[in-house]
């Protein structure tokens, strides 16, 4: 074989290494003290943990959660790069809340273009339940779209502010009806939203235990230019590859597994160190 030929079949293969490496997901697991969480498929949501909703993220759960970060690519419409949009989230609960926290990076915040059922238009974050995980094909009692638009920033956590806020008005339990609370906060590259989804409302009643499974997806709407939406990043895996559908179909959700865990407590510091399983028989 002659150089130029070898030359030429090297460039060869790095091109189609391009080619595949510009089309997987690029996604990563950050982990905290839970484990076996899996990028675009299971995230661990450990409890009980209670936050405060006030769009900062400075709650000693959120220091020690297994963090998912969604990038630019991961998406059925790819931004162009991880500062155009990106985000990273995590989940926590208590006996009343599944708490949900995202840092976004984006690099125009868009909002008050669109509200309520339309605000998926603006800048908004995606979180996808289904409440008895019975991955349906169409939306049952039990699922939802909760859309959670960059007007909530500065806004008071308030179901009676919040519900007047959010979208995802398809199915039954529809966004604003799960009675979910949230609040975000700008930042110098993007915004932040926290946020709390009722474990019991008229849609589901879920009972964290150990090993327990609800559907669970998580979707970011990017608009830079103020019409409608430009980019759209998601989490789950097989809904990049099979195409968007999450609003209207839960069999494409990823899940959400509670584990009991709790905070080991150095005391001689009076400082808590680090989550424990709660191993159960
Ligand atoms: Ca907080
Ligand atoms: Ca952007
Ligand atoms: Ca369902
Ligand atoms: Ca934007």
């Amino acid at each position: 074989m002659s150089k130029n030929l070898s030359f030429l079949i090297f460039i060869g293969f790095l091109i189609i290494l391009c080619f595949f490496s510009n089309n997987v997901q690029s996604g990563e697991v950050i982990k905290g003290d839970t484990s076996g969480d899996v990028y675009g498929v299971l995230i661990k949501c450990a409890f009980p943990n209670s936050i405060v909703i006030d769009g900062k993220l400075n709650d000693l759960a959120w220091k020690h959660a297994t963090w998912h970060r969604i990038e630019a690519k991961d998406a059925t419409v790819p931004a162009p790069d991880n500062k155009n949009a990106s985000l990273k989230f995590a989940v926590t609960a208590d006996d009343k809340y599944i708490y949900f926290a995202a840092e976004i990076t984006d690099n125009k915040v868009q909002s008050g273009e669109n509200s309520a059922c339309d605000v998926w238009n603006d800048d908004s974050v995606e979180v996808y339940i289904d409440g008895e995980n019975d991955k349906a094909s169409a939306y049952d009692v039990n699922d939802a779209q909760i859309t959670i638009g960059a007007d909530v920033i500065g806004q008071n956590p308030d179901v009676k502010v919040t519900a007047g806020l959010l979208g995802g008005c398809v199915g039954i339990t529809q966004g604003p009806k799960t009675e979910t609370v949230a609040t975000g906060t700008l930042t110098n590259d993007g915004w932040i939203v926290e946020a709390g989804i009722p474990l019991k409302n008229s849609g589901w009643n879920i009972k964290p235990k150990t090993g327990l499974k609800i559907g669970f997806n998580v979707q970011y709407n990017d608009d830079d230019d103020g019409a409608g939406r430009d980019y759209k990043l998601i989490w789950s895996v097989k809904e990049v590859k099979q195409g968007e559908g999450s609003w209207n179909n839960p069999s494409l959700f990823p899940e959400l597994e509670f584990v009991q865990m709790v905070l080991a407590v150095d005391y001689r510091a009076s400082i808590t160190t680090t989550w424990a399983e709660i191993k159960t028989k």
